[in-house]
């Protein structure tokens, strides 16, 4: 099924030395550290990237203009990206590609990974491309996009405007055993993949890719404390319990709420079912393909369980986890 007029194509990763040459005088000024998938992390405002995603979060901050209408889907690598992008596009698409009927398979799901259906700002280039035209890939008058930019480093307009900000987090020692299996797949065959001790002690000292994990996620729980019409804060771990609740709790966020009529039709547990790991990680597209940049789809669907890093953590490095969760999100209320 051809949704040419709704997908795009994510572009390639760029190696280190292929950056822009802007960009790679503005990296020789910057802070860098070896490890996780290529030779340097380079931090910018306070956060980490490899060099490719870097000319990334230039270029968004530099040109891309978000609109009173657009939703901006945010998460910190391995949070729960994926679904919520299914959820999302799911959600506000919904008139247009119905999943009433779901066993003809018609839904762009079927067809494509979520990535492939919501593009990442800091992916994409941002120079007469047409996704960044008003209603270019979705039938909804918002504008999807997903990003891993932490607050600080949004461009000035995603704060500015009124466009919507959904924000996902996940428990830390998840992330982190999500995020090690991820990047040890990325790394070329010639570095082989990190070791669990390795990857760790950079990730509790805040370097892995758009960290520090802490302040990113904090950042937004500000944010969502202070705006709560502007910034909806989710955690992965209570989406999964009661999937349901929170497609509602999306819907109504988006300003599209179900009818009564689609309620009655269970419409809600349609799109939970649609897009549940269980689902979405035994397609065709998801068990085979491969989005442009390379990356294998099914490297987006490993297991999906909570509370997975009981099978590789070692009880110090446990409570090093929850001591760092406990000092830095001290008086915040948040809990992960
Ligand atoms: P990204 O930030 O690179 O896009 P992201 O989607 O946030 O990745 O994270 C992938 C995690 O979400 C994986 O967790 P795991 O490594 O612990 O298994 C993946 O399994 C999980 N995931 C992907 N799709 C879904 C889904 N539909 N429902 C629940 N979890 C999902």
């Amino acid at each position: 099924m051809s949704i040419s007029h709704q997908s795009y194509t994510p572009p390639k990763y760029l190696q280190e030395d292929e950056v822009s040459q802007e960009c790679k005088d503005l990296l020789s000024t910057l802070p860098k550290e070896k490890g996780w998938a290529e030779p340097h992390l380079y931090n910018y405002q306070g956060f980490w990237y490899l060099a490719w995603q870097f000319q990334g979060v230039l270029e968004c901050q530099k040109y891309f203009q978000a609109q009173d209408t657009d939703i901006l889907l945010i998460s910190s690598p391995k949070c729960g990206t994926t679904w919520l992008k299914a959820l999302a596009f799911t959600i506000i698409n919904r008139n247009s590609h119905s999943i009433s009927n779901d066993h003809e398979q018609k839904h762009p799901l079927f067809y494509n990974n979520p990535h492939k259906l919501v593009p990442h700002l800091e992916l994409e280039s941002h120079i007469n491309n047409p996704i960044f035209e008003p209603s270019s890939f979705s039938s909804s008058p918002s504008r999807l996009f997903a990003t891993h930019l932490p607050y600080i480093s949004l461009p000035k307009s995603a704060k500015a405007s009124s466009c919507k900000l959904v924000y996902i987090c996940r428990d830390t020692k998840d992330t982190f055993i999500s995020l090690w299996h991820f990047m040890n797949n990325l790394r070329s065959n010639h570095l082989g993949p990190n070791s669990l001790e390795e990857a760790f002690e950079m990730f509790c000292r805040g370097v892995s890719i758009f960290g520090p994990f802490w302040d990113h996620v904090l950042d937004y729980w500000k944010e969502s404390k202070e705006r709560p019409n502007k910034v909806l804060f989710l955690k992965y771990e209570e989406m999964r319990e009661d999937p349901n609740f929170h497609v509602k709790r999306l819907a109504e966020f988006f300003g599209v709420p179900f009818s009564l009529e689609e309620e009655g039709s269970r419409v809600v547990e349609k799109i939970t079912n649609l897009c549940s790991f269980e689902n979405l990680s035994k397609l065709v597209v998801n068990k085979d393909g491969k989005l442009p940049s390379g990356v294998e789809n099914k490297t987006f669907f490993r297991g999906g369980e909570v509370g997975d890093w009981k099978n590789y953590l070692s009880p110090e490095m446990v409570e090093q986890l929850n001591r760092l969760n406990e000092e830095k999100f001290r008086g915040s209320r948040l809990e992960l």
